[in-house]
């Protein structure tokens, strides 16, 4: 029996393939599972190589494109069996294009850990229930007031450990080892250890940010040209979501990368959709998230192109509001 699980390399993502595992394919681990992790932005091309068939393939918090729906229908072909399992907003308008031949789970709700506890049915034990909520938390839910410090910090190892370095899959099996074995991934050597050197390079990274950035209103813009953006590849999501929340405003960071321009936006007042939607109406563009969290991608244009266009079509209308 073959079964691939492609996820999303981010906090949920990781403890979206844990609960999967552990209530559906805890016979199967380790050695009979393939593991992969990706992203959205190159889930298509990631998932056309990998899902070269087998029994099953699982997919789990990745947010649908059009190019995703393609693959995962090709693919569908080449398994027994293939389930997709999402919680993101931009998923829903593409989730029937699946259905026929794809096992759908599908509710907009906060986190995939969330959606998969809804579906499980039988209760959860207190440790998955503490990730359950370590995932909503890192996907923007306020923590409840009175929540165990505990929970907080494995928020904070998870999002920083993984940040680090998002593409790395040991550490990311390393992680998901730890959840199997029911541990406590922020007392775990190694994941402290990338924590510790992850905040380092973040707050120089908030330095940088907030040095060089323009405001209006309620929206907060930043730049990174390529260099930058390289060095500080997978913190950038991270530090807009500190930014938005220090200033309590909609963070718009703009970052120049090899071939394309990409957005990322966090929004503490649920506006990041409708900001992407600005964006892509006057520079075209793919975008994909939820009204806390999303990001653009832009093909090739000049960073002060980019920057300008939004400043017209998002900052200077926000100014002008009464
Ligand atoms: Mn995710």
């Amino acid at each position: 029996m073959s079964v691939l699980v492609v996820f999303h390399g981010d906090c949920d993502g990781i403890i979206a393939a844990y609960l999967y595992i552990k209530r559906y394919l805890k016979d199967l681990y380790p050695s009979g599972l393939t593991l992969a992790v990706t992203h959205p932005w190159r889930a298509h091309t990631d998932i056309k190589r990998l899902a070269t068939g087998g029994n099953e393939l699982i997919i789990l918090d990745i947010a649908l494109s059009e190019r995703l729906v393609n693959i995962l229908e090709n693919a569908s072909s080449r398994y027994k069996k293939v389930i997709f399992v999402d919680h993101h907003a931009t998923s829903e308008s593409l989730i029937k294009k699946l259905e026929p031949k794809i096992k759908v789970l599908y509710s907009k709700v906060t986190s995939t850990p969330r959606l998969l506890a809804q579906f499980i049915g039988t209760p959860l034990n207190p440790y998955e229930d503490v990730l359950v909520e370590v995932a909503d938390i890192c996907e923007g839910k306020t923590p409840y007031s009175g929540i165990d410090k505990s929970a907080l910090d494995i928020v904070d190892s998870i999002r920083m450990s993984i940040a680090f370095d998002p593409g790395d899959l040991g550490f990311m099996k390393h992680l998901i080892d730890l959840m199997m074995k029911s541990k406590n991934p922020s007392q775990d050597p190694l994941v402290r250890l990338r924590t510790r050197r992850a905040k380092f390079l973040l707050e120089n990274l908030l330095r940088i940010l907030s040095e060089d950035s323009l405001d209006a209103d309620k929206v907060k813009m930043a730049f990174l040209n390529l260099p930058l953006s390289r060095a500080f590849a997978g913190l950038i999501g991270v530090a807009a979501t500190e930014l938005s929340k220090a200033y309590r405003k909609s963070v718009i960071l703009i970052r120049e990368e090899q071939d394309k321009i990409v957005v990322t936006i966090r929004s503490t007042h649920r506006d990041a959709l409708n900001i992407s939607q600005l964006i892509a109406n006057s520079l075209g563009g793919v975008y994909g998230g939820h009204a806390e969290a999303s990001s653009i991608t832009i093909g090739r244009e000049p960073l002060s192109k980019v920057v300008n266009s939004i400043i017209d079509k998002v900052l200077k209308p926000e100014i002008s509001k009464p």
